[in-house]
């Protein structure tokens, strides 16, 4: 693990950098060596408490690259499992310094909640999941149907629109606590569920008869999943922004926590201040400059983190599709590491 010399000399030079917004989280997550995450209840692959007591998950990987980004260790992460209701108000007041919870990057959440949407790790959309023994081959056929739904969520928003727009019967069994809508859903309480499609995979994959229930083929919106921060500290901001995009360029360029220790030795210009080993871009964010390099020794690119959480091997099972990187026809794009 990193010496905390360095980590304090890098805080050091970050209370001087020119211009740098410093409203204290870095500065606080450094003192109290910990990185408080916000995550759902119990999302298998993107958010999960293991019976021992460990956390896995795409978004739990993005709470602990940043702690290893900033801590120098992906351990030092104290999680708070939030349900779609109180994750913002609880960001707000400070009681977790990151939100990274399958929550979907809107124009009011920016705007009126004051948040800041770090990027988007998982491009999703809402779909409906019924038994297939029901026989339905598209939502259309849901009309005055009963649907789960949670409460405090675009899922919810979106499922009005959509029997709105289609002068459908709604019958929505709106549920606050999101793993109660699961739940009510495999009871039989409701006709369909509704939920981002990874959700819904997901959940699924944690029923006892999976292959009883079919994903109907509508997407009915756009889910964005991101990461979340409080407005007002540009320097956070960009600590999980750079994170996100360092993960990234990892895959891009093919740096994997297997083979980083060679990869100090390339001559490609982008890993080497990815890694440290030229410029000082990790210092530029407040960061020490091997920031990158104990990122993706300790957790890996955005390829191995999805591979393991949620890729076609997991039992969630989902296909790169619009998460692919942008040279692999996907959306994933990072943005120049220089
Ligand atoms: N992406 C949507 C929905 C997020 C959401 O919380 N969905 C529920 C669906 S039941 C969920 O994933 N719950 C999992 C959990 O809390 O463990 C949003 O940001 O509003």
């Amino acid at each position: 693990m990193r010496l905390p010399v360095l980590r304090i000399a890098a805080l050091m030079a970050s209370f001087v950098a020119p211009g740098a917004a410093q409203a204290g989280t870095l500065q606080d997550v450094v003192a109290r060596d910990e990185l408080n995450c916000g995550v759902s209840i119990g999302l298998k692959g993107f958010s999960y408490q293991h019976p021992e007591g460990h956390w896995s998950g795409l978004d739990v990987d993005v709470c602990r690259a940043v702690a290893a980004a900033v801590l120098g260790d992906p351990d030092k992460v104290a999680y708070t499992p939030l349900t779609p209701k109180e994750r913002f108000t609880t960001l707000q007041s400070g009681d977790v310094d990151l939100l990274s919870r399958n929550t979907t990057w809107t124009l009011l959440r920016d705007a009126a909640l004051e948040l800041n949407f770090a990027g988007v790790t998982f491009y999703d959309g809402q779909g409906f999941m019924v038994r297939e023994d029901l026989g339905l081959t598209s939502a259309l056929e849901l009309d005055g149907a009963t649907i789960c739904v949670p409460i405090g969520t675009t899922t919810e928003l979106n499922l009005h629109d959509y029997f709105k727009a289609h002068r459908m019967e709604l019958r929505a069994l709106r549920k606050e606590n999101t793993p109660d809508v699961a739940e009510a859903y495999e009871r039989g309480d409701c006709d369909a569920m509704t939920s981002d499609r990874s959700g819904l995979a997901s959940f699924r994959s944690q029923f006892e008869d999976p292959g009883a229930h079919i994903l109907l083929p509508e997407v009915i919106s756009k889910e964005p999943l991101g990461p979340v921060v409080r407005h007002g500290d540009d320097q956070w901001f960009d600590i999980v922004k750079w994170t996100i995009y360092l993960l990234l360029q990892g895959e891009e360029s093919g740096v994997t926590s297997e083979n980083v220790d060679e990869m100090r030795a390339s001559d490609d210009p982008t890993v080497q201040r990815m890694l440290g080993v030229s410029g000082d871009l990790g210092r530029q964010l407040g960061l020490p400059d091997d920031w990158g390099y104990q990122v993706l020794k300790q957790i890996g690119n955005y390829g191995e983190i999805y591979d393991r959480s949620v890729g076609p091997q997991t039992p969630v099972n989902l296909p790169r599709g619009l998460n692919a990187l942008w040279i692999d026809g996907g959306l994933m794009y990072p943005m120049p590491i220089r």
